[in-house]
């Protein structure tokens, strides 16, 4: 491992800490937790000398805007100065949505990128924060790369950082730390302009300038809110007061800054009229803590993100950003099949993936995908190496500026073309650590006892633990999620997130498809029943985690 000479600063003797092992999206703990002396910075270190031309390099930092974002910027700045990195990119006031920090380590060719954020997770003082690297191509970094930083965690016994006072990070300009460079730039312009090339604006402001035509964008006080307002109301000049909830706040307004029927209560409440004004918007949508997930609504109708993706892929003709046509598609192992069988009928490949963004990278840098999504309310392109939100809900009014048709009325028609794929994921949230291992240990002890058991008319044909074969570099990751798969298409998928701070959470999958449009109007949940209890019968939930009810349905 290489370590960079560090400028005439004494290094800090330090003590390594056992948990900084990186999840699905980088290292996600408690505040308390992060701010633990040396905490932080050992963890800053460890990727430091986990990157052999970290010297006169430029990294690309920001976050979400969550309580120590601020304050975590100053020594990251810091560090960096003493590990001699040439340049940083600093996102005004520390602000960086996560596809908008992608996209800049693309456009100034960085080495990479700090990202501080987590996502999805509630923030304020007794909530979540998060770090995570991102590599020169602008992706999360592969499993290879964490696992080494992981390694250098456990053994780090100093750190370096520059002993000087912090700068001002909301003034744009140039600063010099020592001798690194700092520029402070306005962290919506370059996405914004990214956008303008990716979209046609001028048919997306005439739908949007209709008079029949609301559209409402739920930012939940999250990093998302200054993009939002300038793209939608000030460049496609969308009714201000169009982004609701859009000032961005350090706790997020108290709320969970994930964007499903759950916690997007006030865009929910709109789109279904529950205020009963006699009309809803036709257009909502919402995004998370740090902007790279999106969830998508009609008016009375929500759209799951297995078919977002779907619909997206059916429509890419229609999107400027696919001008040259799809050249494959990638989506989660968990996510459901939908978007198979779009590319089926493209003729293109679909590669299924584990879940998490970084495994996407290779496949778009290798020009195999050029669209892919999770079911967890992720979607995006290759114009830049993580999900994006907005990017997706630009996506959408593309396709409804070209087809003039509701919501509603295209996913319709695209099950009418394609069926069903009825989709549903449970959580079970806050588990003991120790219940939900052996709930995963005892179903994998049993997966040999599985395959060819039959559930009413439905047989189990695959029974496993998914692992996935990259194939651009060869590297296999294991234990992926189990996959329970039966011979009607219909599948049962368990795994433990890896995003949580806090005991363990259960997500359950589950899907099955249906090709008669007579059956598409079925409650999803009441569609999707019998395979719960199969579920449950396979997995007893209810016994090891004495939970009767997941706490969050998508
Ligand atoms: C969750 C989602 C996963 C997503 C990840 C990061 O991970 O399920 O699809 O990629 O969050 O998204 P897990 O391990 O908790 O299931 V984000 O917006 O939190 O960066
Ligand atoms: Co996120």
């Amino acid at each position: 491992m290489h370590y960079s000479k560090p400028i005439k600063v004494q290094p800090v003797k330090t003590q390594a800490f056992n948990d900084q092992k990186p999840g699905t999206s980088g290292l996600r703990k408690k505040v308390a937790q992060f701010k633990k002396t040396d905490y932080l910075q050992n963890f800053v270190q460890s990727i430091f000398n986990c990157l052999p031309n970290l010297p006169g390099s430029t990294l690309i930092l920001g976050g979400d805007g969550r309580y120590y974002n601020r304050e975590s910027i100053q020594i990251i700045l810091r560090m960096a100065a003493a590990n001699r990195v040439g340049k940083v990119i600093l996102g005004q006031g520390g602000i960086l949505s996560t596809p908008a920090a992608s996209h800049l380590i693309r456009k100034h060719k960085a080495l990479g990128g700090i990202i501080l954020s987590a996502s999805h997770n509630p923030g304020g003082m007794n909530g979540d924060f998060g770090i995570k690297y991102n590599v020169s191509n602008g992706g999360p970094a592969p499993e290879e790369f964490t696992n080494a930083v992981y390694e250098e965690t456990k053994k780090i016994t100093e750190y370096h950082i520059a002993p000087i006072k912090g700068i001002p990070l909301d003034l744009l300009g140039h600063y010099t730390l020592e001798k690194m460079n700092i520029e402070i730039i306005n962290p919506v312009q370059d996405y914004a302009e990214l956008m303008k090339c990716q979209f046609n604006f001028d048919k997306i402001k005439m739908l949007i300038n209709q008079d029949n035509f609301e559209l409402c964008f739920d930012a939940m006080y999250a990093v998302t809110g200054p993009y939002a307002k300038q793209i939608l109301e000030d460049e496609l000049c969308a009714t201000p007061g169009s982004v609701i909830r859009g000032e961005s706040l350090p706790d997020f307004g108290g709320i969970h800054p994930d964007p499903n029927l759950v916690h997007a209560r006030r865009l929910v409440a709109k789109m279904f009229d529950e205020e009963e004004t006699g009309s809803a918007p036709n257009f909502g949508a919402a995004s998370d803590g740090d902007g790279d997930r999106n969830m998508i609504m009609g008016d009375y109708f929500f759209v799951t993100p297995s078919d977002s993706l779907a619909v997206i892929a059916a429509n890419a003709h229609l999107i400027p950003a696919f001008k040259n046509g799809l050249k494959g598609i990638g989506r989660s192992m968990p996510t459901s099949q939908a978007a198979d069988r779009v590319a089926e009928k493209l003729g293109i490949p679909c590669y299924e993936t584990p879940t998490g963004w970084k495994f996407f990278g290779n496949l778009l840098d290798a020009g195999r995908i050029n669209l892919c999504g999770e079911e967890s309310f992720g979607t995006g392109s290759d114009h830049v190496r993580e999900k994006d939100g907005l990017w997706a809900v630009l996506c959408w009014l593309n396709i409804l500026a070209e087809r003039k048709q509701s919501v509603e009325d295209i996913v319709r028609q695209h099950w009418a073309e394609y069926g069903r794929n009825y989709y549903t994921r449970h959580d079970y949230e806050n588990i003991p650590s120790e219940s939900a291992n052996k709930l995963i240990d005892t179903l994998l002890a049993n997966l040999n006892t599985l395959k060819g058991k039959s559930f009413g008319e439905r047989t189990i044909t695959i029974a496993d633990n998914f692992s996935y074969h990259d194939p651009v570099d060869d590297t296999v990751s294991k234990n992926q999620g189990i996959r329970i798969l039966f011979d009607d298409g219909a599948r049962i998928i368990f795994r433990l997130s890896g995003t949580g701070t806090e005991g363990a959470t259960l997500r359950l999958y589950i899907e099955r498809y249906e090709k008669d449009i007579q059956q598409h109007d079925l409650d999803t949940q009441e569609a999707l029943y019998d395979l719960i209890e199969i579920a449950e019968l396979i997995a007893n939930i209810i016994g090891y985690t004495g939970m009767h009810e997941p706490t969050v349905i998508t």
